[in-house]
């Protein structure tokens, strides 16, 4: 048994996320958690809201709220959105929160204690219509190298090349479109990543269990040169920037910590208030000094996300001297897209996690969403997909499954286990079948490997079809009960198994089921492993149980749901 922590990419506070977001980093990382929970491991499961920056504050002047009561407001959304999808966190805290602040700002001080951290002087753009400086992609203007109009502060989408915002030419600001701009000194503080790329760039090649595409996302930027950073803005909604005695750090004043540099520190920030709330201890999760050695920390995310996960913010680790836990597996996912494009708000394309579940249940795009994880590759998302996950795997192989045999055992065998008949050939495929399947899925979990697992997840379930189909009971029945009854019996404990292994992905469709057979909560667990004692999986179920069948487990999706689906959230053609 291990001590397994696990932290998905905080969802950015400015709305409810979309099921690509969802898929690429906490609905993976809550099958991960449930898997390792059913394993035996002591698991915590960190997530929370990010909720500092620009993009707030716009959101919010947007909805014409402060922006404290805003974020309030989409942190219980999110949340809400989150215990509706089964994620099942330890803890969603906000990166607002005043442990936040405390632990931020004592990393600052920390990394400049180390010499880590500079004061420099910048020239940015102010937007005197706005009364704010433009953080690089609220300015557009005139590319300087090309001359297209609608270049980006950051970059050019006209000739991609990456820009300074004060060199573009006639200036605007893309929040309100004012011309009345103009470029201001303005003292930041710099975290000296440069100084430390030696060290990150051991530890990056030292990391062992990380996908490729986060390996080769951060040796791509330390190959490019680690460049020092801005770890402040000039803004008011945030960390405020303040000296030991917590006073405000002269010149600082109307300044705040950048969100990256603090939305990671709540991870930690965090875990110390799961800790406050439940009476638990952060320290052993977070400090080598306190054991944190020996737990696996792994975080879930997106690949937009690596390099501050894999560089930033071990640049904060490392510099500051102190015996903090480094991630020890990045599992870094593609995008799902929508058809192959973008997910837009605006344009009505795509779904967000809140009307998701006005149209299907969140086992259905748990399954969907995690049978298609963008592990390799960008995924798609379409309709027609999501109908077939659905109404193939689901409702086919599982729920009919299910459906048949406990059916069938109310009634011929009056709702009871039966009792009775001796194991032949069939029985001896099926042992020998789950012998092989089940030692794979638990490495496919263990190894995070969410779309394997699904595949062997189903191949399981359709083993049992394929027992069925030679067990034939029901052909037995009429000659020799006790035949029918191994038939039965293998069947019920099968639905047994078939529960308690889809409990991580589907965990409503999985309660329900066992609860219809009487599988006790304690035996629930994943205490089979590397040597998967089959026979005993196939006898769990004490004979004379009452077998109740389960209410309709899926419902399919027909094609006029898609349709209608199309209609109102886009689809192919969009
Ligand atoms: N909030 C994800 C995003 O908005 C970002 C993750 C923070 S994790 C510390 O792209
Ligand atoms: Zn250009």
């Amino acid at each position: 048994m291990s001590k397994i922590l696990i932290t998905s990419a905080l969802p950015y506070i400015n709305g409810v996320k979309h099921l690509g977001n969802l898929a690429g980093s906490m609905l993976p990382a809550d099958i991960y958690a449930r898997a390792m929970r059913l394993m035996g491991h002591e698991v915590l499961y960190i997530c929370a809201t990010d909720e500092h920056g620009t993009p707030a504050e716009l959101a919010a002047q947007a909805e014409g709220m402060e922006v404290a009561a805003y974020c309030e407001a989409m942190h219980e959304a999110q949340k809400q959105a989150g215990a509706q999808f089964k994620l099942s966190y330890d803890y969603f805290g906000r990166s607002s929160a005043k442990s936040n602040h405390a632990l931020t700002q004592a990393f600052a001080q920390q990394l400049e204690a180390r010499g880590l951290i500079e004061e420099r002087v910048s020239r940015q753009v102010y937007s005197n219509a706005d009364g704010r400086f433009l953080p690089d992609r609220y300015v557009e203007g005139t590319c300087p190298s090309c001359g297209y109009e609608g270049a980006r502060g950051d970059q050019c989408d006209g000739c991609g090349k990456l820009l300074d915002p004060v060199d573009l030419i006639d200036p605007y600001s893309a929040v309100s479109g004012s011309k009345d701009v103009e470029i201001r000194e303005t003292n930041h503080l710099y975290l000296r990543q440069s100084a430390l790329s030696d060290d990150l760039r051991k530890w990056v090649n030292a990391a062992k269990g990380w996908p490729p595409l986060a390996t080769s996302i951060a040796l791509k930027w330390l190959d490019e040169g680690l460049r020092d950073r801005a770890i402040t803005r000039d803004l008011k909604w945030g960390i405020p920037v303040t000296n030991e005695d917590g006073s405000v750090r002269k010149g600082f004043e109307g300044k705040v910590f950048y969100v990256w540099f603090d939305a990671p520190i709540e991870y930690i920030a965090a875990t110390q208030d799961w800790a406050a709330e439940t009476g638990g201890d952060w320290a052993p999760w977070w400090r080598t000094d306190k054991g944190a050695d020996e737990v696996q920390y792994v975080q879930f995310m997106g690949k937009d996300n690596v390099a501050f996960h894999a560089l930033s913010f071990p640049t904060t680790i490392i510099g500051s001297g102190e015996p903090w836990k480094l991630v020890d597996q990045l599992k870094a996912f593609n995008w799902v897209t929508w058809y192959g494009g973008k997910f837009s708000t605006s344009q009505k394309r795509g779904v967000f996690m809140d009307q998701a579940l006005d149209i299907a249940p969140s086992d259905y795009w748990r399954w969907h969403l995690t049978a298609n994880a963008p592990e390799g590759s960008d995924a798609a998302f379409t309709w027609e997909e999501f109908q077939s996950s659905v109404n193939s795997d689901l409702a086919n192989v599982l729920g009919n499954f299910v459906n048949r045999i406990t059916k069938y055992c109310a009634g011929k065998f009056d709702g009871k286990l039966p009792a009775g008949g001796t194991p032949g050939e069939a029985e001896a495929w099926i042992e020998a079948e789950l012998a092989t399947r089940i030692p794979q899925l638990i490495k496919c979990y263990e190894a995070r490997e969410f779309r394997k697992a699904m595949t062997e997840t189903r191949a399981i379930w359709a083993a049992g079809n394929e027992y069925l189909t030679q067990a034939a009971p029901w052909t037995h029945y009429k000659t020799d009960v006790d035949q029918a009854a191994i038939g039965v019996r293998y069947g019920l404990n099968l639905v047994a198994l078939f529960g308690i292994i889809a409990q991580p992905v589907i965990p409503d469709a999985a309660a329900k089921i066992l609860d219809a057979i009487g599988v006790p909560e304690d035996k629930r667990s994943w205490n089979f492993g590397e040597t998967t004692d089959v026979k005993a999986l196939l006898s769990a179920l004490p004979e004379g149980q009452a077998i109740a069948a389960p209410d309709v487990l899926f419902s399919k999706i027909e094609d006029t749901d898609i349709e209608a689906w199309t209609e109102r959230f886009g689809g192919a053609e969009g």
